[in-house]
């Protein structure tokens, strides 16, 4: 097969063909959507827009840590997948001549967005799973755009190859020779990276936990640590802290004052946006308790702060719907323990089917907004 200014054979692979595109296309396809829809999720319930962010429900409790499971797992099985799907087409990169009309040079071009875009977005998404981050522009937002570009690049896609896809959508008889050993390859690498990172979130899993970042049962107080306290510089609290709740009746509490009030236990996760997930059994005061003696409005959003200097988790808005929940903690001990340093000690919040991000650890102080 000659292509463009390559010698002919260059590409002997019969694999190169439509029939073994689509179907990879449709498992990248399904990967690309349930990663798109989990990831503008996790993007509402990190920054909501002030009229959704009372809609918000803190319910199911494990609402954001499957869903944020989900994200990074069908992203990470999209690496493979993609990978393969690239191969399959590679050789039409190549076409001669390279534009054929107007409407063909922009197909391409239109290609090239959407490869550019999907190769940016998985190798960002991946890089921060690690929370490693070589590049100076913001990893969230610069995420959040080009999934919109990837996803809508992806639809344009779908809608200028529909004929083709049509066409090959059927399993052709007789099956070509070797397809199904390439994709009974590619469904093998694709359940190796997943079964071998999914421990980091799915608890019967984590014996096969090779290759993710985390494992959610080690860390401190059998927890991982996104932030240590030394990171933050809160591995000294003043021996004076208070808790200072600012409201139409502000107060302030010590410690020991707030271990004298009701105590509530409950199992709630930290669910990190990176894909690593644990469930612990937090205890102290409920939120709801300290709103309604600071004379809080039922509604209100509180704004909590952290001793911690700076970090873009230092300040946090929490709408009534959390708040009020009667699972949301200012949690003082974890697992039968007082707070660990690095888990937030003296105080943190703990709230249901909230991004890990937004569990402020070294609470300082709450607002009435
Ligand atoms: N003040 C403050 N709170 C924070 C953070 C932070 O950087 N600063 N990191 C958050 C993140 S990203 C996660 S996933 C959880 C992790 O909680 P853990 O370290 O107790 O497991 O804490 C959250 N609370
Ligand atoms: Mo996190």
């Amino acid at each position: 097969m000659r292509r463009g200014p390559l010698r002919e054979g260059t590409f002997r692979s019969r694999l190169h063909e439509p029939r073994t595109a689509v179907v990879l296309g449709r498992w990248l396809g399904a990967a690309v959507l349930l990663c798109f829809l989990t990831g503008l999720l996790s993007h509402v319930l990190q920054q909501p827009p002030g009229w959704v962010a009372g809609l918000l429900p803190s319910r199911p409790v494990n609402g954001y840590r499957v869903t944020q499971g989900l994200h990074v797992i069908s992203g990470t099985a999209a690496i493979p997948l993609l990978g393969a799907k690239l191969w399959t087409v590679y050789p039409r990169l190549f076409e001669w001549p390279p534009a054929r009309s107007v409407a063909h040079l922009l197909e391409r071009l239109g290609i090239a967005v959407l490869v550019a875009a999907m190769l940016l977005e998985l190798f960002t998404g991946l890089l921060n799973t690690v929370q490693w981050y070589p590049w100076p522009f913001p990893f969230r937002q610069t995420h959040f755009w080009l999934g919109w570009l990837a996803t809508g690049g992806l639809l344009v896609h779908v809608g200028a190859k529909a004929p083709l896809i049509a066409a090959h959508w059927r399993r052709v008889r007789p099956e070509l020779a070797g397809r199904r050993a390439f994709l009974g390859v590619v469904a093998a690498s694709v359940a190796a990276v997943t079964v071998t990172t999914a421990g980091q979130t799915v608890p019967w899993l984590r014996a096969l936990d090779l290759f993710a970042p985390r494992r959610p049962d080690i860390g401190p107080q059998g927890l991982p640590v996104n932030r240590t306290a030394a990171q933050a510089g809160t591995t000294t609290v003043p021996a004076d802290w208070r808790l200072q709740v600012d409201g139409p009746h502000p107060y302030s509490l010590s410690l020991h004052e707030l271990a004298e009030l009701p105590q509530y236990e409950h199992d709630l996760p930290i669910s990190c946006v990176e894909g690593w997930s644990a469930s612990a059994r937090w205890s102290g005061v409920r939120l709801r308790d300290l709103l309604d003696r600071a004379g809080a409005p039922a509604d209100a959003t509180v704004r909590v702060t952290s001793l911690e200097a700076d970090g873009p988790y230092r300040v946090m808005d929490m709408p009534a719907g959390y708040a009020r929940d009667p699972l949301t903690l200012l949690a003082l001990r974890v697992n039968g323990e007082v707070l660990a340093a690095d888990h937030g000690f003296p105080a943190r919040i703990v709230a249901p089917n909230r991004p890990g991000v937004l569990q402020t650890k070294w609470v300082q102080r709450m607002e009435v907004l």
